[in-house]
């Protein structure tokens, strides 16, 4: 054999031996590569699907939540139902229907009649209590500023405050049995006894308004009724 030819020989053989070990090594690592890149997805379905579990058991919790807090809305607006039918009732059987009709909603928590003919203040309480209230009781500014904006101006109206039965001329309101104290509207010299009788309260006529005044009980006058609704 020619020498050019051997040395061309060994050089192609050693050339292919080399090819043959770099596509060995490259194969190899290819395969890494997408082993690790399914492991990777793997792992990514995984994480998805583990928060998309976690989001509906989150969604499935808070609609329980939603469910029970819509029943006990509507359990607290059965109740309250169901004791505003018991109030009416209970009223419908104590107040008679004429009077019923003519009751104002004046102040929060009672309803008032307001009398347009007149009695003693004995009678007065007689009428309120056989329909079912009070000679009416004023325990508060607001109760009073809401009975002052109603009642006509030229009358005098009898409540249940009086001193009757009491030693030292204190007065209360019969109505509830309460001592007056806290807030009061007596007009300067007021409560004043004038003749020695007036053992009754009434509001009376005063500057386009009324003030608290003491009279005697037996004095016919408009009156006003409470119903205490609580
Ligand atoms: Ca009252
Ligand atoms: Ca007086």
């Amino acid at each position: 054999m020619d020498l050019t030819i051997l040395i061309l020989l060994t050089l192609a053989t050693q050339s292919f031996a080399a090819n043959n070990q770099v596509q060995n090594q490259s194969t190899s690592s290819c395969g890494s590569v997408v082993a690790l890149s399914e492991e990777l997805c793997d792992k990514k379905v995984q994480l998805n699907k583990l928060l998309c579990e976690n989001q509906i058991k989150a969604q499935r919790e808070s609609e329980e939540q939603q469910k029970q807090i819509c029943e006990q809305r509507i359990q607290q607006v059965n109740q309250q139902c169901r004791d505003n039918a018991t109030k009416s009732a209970t009223y419908e059987k104590t107040v008679s229907a004429s009077v019923s009709r003519e009751l104002q909603s004046l102040h929060p928590g009672s309803k008032y009649f307001i009398s347009t003919e007149k009695l003693s203040w004995h009678f007065a309480v007689k009428f309120c209590k056989s329909n079912g209230m009070e000679l009416a009781s004023i325990e508060t500014e607001a109760e009073n500023r809401a009975l002052l904006r109603t009642i006509s101006q030229q009358y005098y109206y009898w409540i249940s405050g009086t001193i009757l039965g009491s030693n030292n001329r204190k007065f209360y309101w019969a109505g509830t049995g309460q001592d007056i104290e806290g807030f009061k509207f007596f007009s300067r010299g007021e409560p004043n006894n004038q003749g020695g009788n007036e053992n009754c309260l009434n509001f009376k006529p005063s500057g386009g308004s009324h003030i608290w005044n003491d009279s005697p009980c037996e004095s016919p006058i408009r009156f006003i009724c409470e119903l205490e609704l609580n």
